[in-house]
């Protein structure tokens, strides 16, 4: 039986987060529609190697990985945003009878699914909307099929320990004995790219870092000004984590709900963990839900696909 964490409002998560010893904020809320489309802009940018590295890798690979996946597979992926990378294989594979995206925002979700019926009519395409890192439940209605939960990006990255913990009981829970994982994981390397991929010369990263605060500002009626804040990202080497920051240019306070917090010159809001594994550390990981299968690769090691099985 899985745990459901319980749910507590933007609200309740930014006070918190503001108020305790180091200031930090959940980096789910850097994702409203500009901070998506910032999303987008950083995934094109030739520092930003994950998005382009593990396309390529899904590309050069998508035969094998169909017969990894077997036959009459249902794919289900969480925070599907564009579905973008599953195109790859609903596209290269004839193994594929349903898919189910998951995802938070309703309208992106119901639009990119009824494009992708019209693309492929013979598969059965169910969107759920649904936010995946709390619980997930999938409709009865399901065409009968192996499951495998797939998730690329190396969202799991993001996550804390815990979370990373909870996600993966989930998914287990999810494909049951039958079914299979299909996992994006980015990997440790020189820290001087990892830098470069989350320090972008034309200053992407540092408006999507921004981009929290504007987003806090339109849900929660704050009044943070991004200005007053630059984007820092640092190597963590002790937790092997890129970190993003947004640190404070000068004193000044911002009422949130009633609460004045005070911002002092040079002080930082923690706003995103990026964690990077070794194949190896990624592997023990899973190892309580899942075994490491399959793993494909890039030329250089930068990235990871991998095939993990109950
Ligand atoms: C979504 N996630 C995997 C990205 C990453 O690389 O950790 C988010 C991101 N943050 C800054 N650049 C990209």
């Amino acid at each position: 039986m899985t745990k459901v964490k319980e749910r507590k409002s933007m609200r309740d998560e930014v006070l918190y987060g503001l108020t305790g010893p180091q200031k930090s904020l959940p980096s789910k809320y850097f994702y409203d529609e500009r901070g998506s489309k910032i999303f987008d802009e950083i995934t094109e940018l030739e520092e930003y190697y994950p998005t382009r590295t593990e396309r390529d890798i899904l590309k050069q690979n998508v035969e094998e990985i169909g017969c990894h996946l077997g036959d009459e597979v249902i794919l289900i992926e969480p925070g599907s945003g564009s579905s973008d990378k599953t195109r790859i294989l609903l596209k290269g594979l004839n193994n594929i009878a349903g898919y189910i995206p998951i995802d938070i925002s309703g309208e992106y979700l119901f639009s990119v699914a009824s494009e992708l019926q019209k693309a492929f009519p013979e598969i059965t395409i169910e969107p759920l909307q649904a936010d995946y890192t709390h619980s997930i439940n999938l409709p009865d209605s399901l065409p009968e099929g192996r499951k495998v939960v797939f998730f690329p990006g190396s969202t799991i990255g993001n996550f804390k320990r815990d979370t990373v913990d909870r996600f993966l009981a989930v998914v287990a829970d999810i494909v049951g004995r039958e079914g299979a994982f299909l996992i994006g994981v980015d990997l440790k390397k020189e820290v001087e790219v990892l830098l470069a991929a989350y320090n972008d010369s034309k200053g992407v990263t540092a408006a999507f870092n921004r981009n929290i605060l504007r987003h806090i500002n339109r849900e929660l009626g704050t009044d943070f000004d991004p200005d007053l804040f630059d984007h820092k990202a640092i190597w963590n080497e002790e937790e092997s984590r890129i970190e993003m920051h947004l640190v404070c240019k000068e004193d000044h306070e911002v009422v949130v709900n009633g609460t004045c917090i005070s911002f002092r010159k040079g002080e930082c809001i923690h706003t995103e963990n990026s964690h990077k594994y070794t194949l190896e550390e990624f592997g023990e990981i899973v190892s309580p839900w899942f075994e490491v299968k399959k793993v494909w690769t890039d030329e250089k090691d930068w990235f990871s696909l991998q095939y993990l099985e109950p």
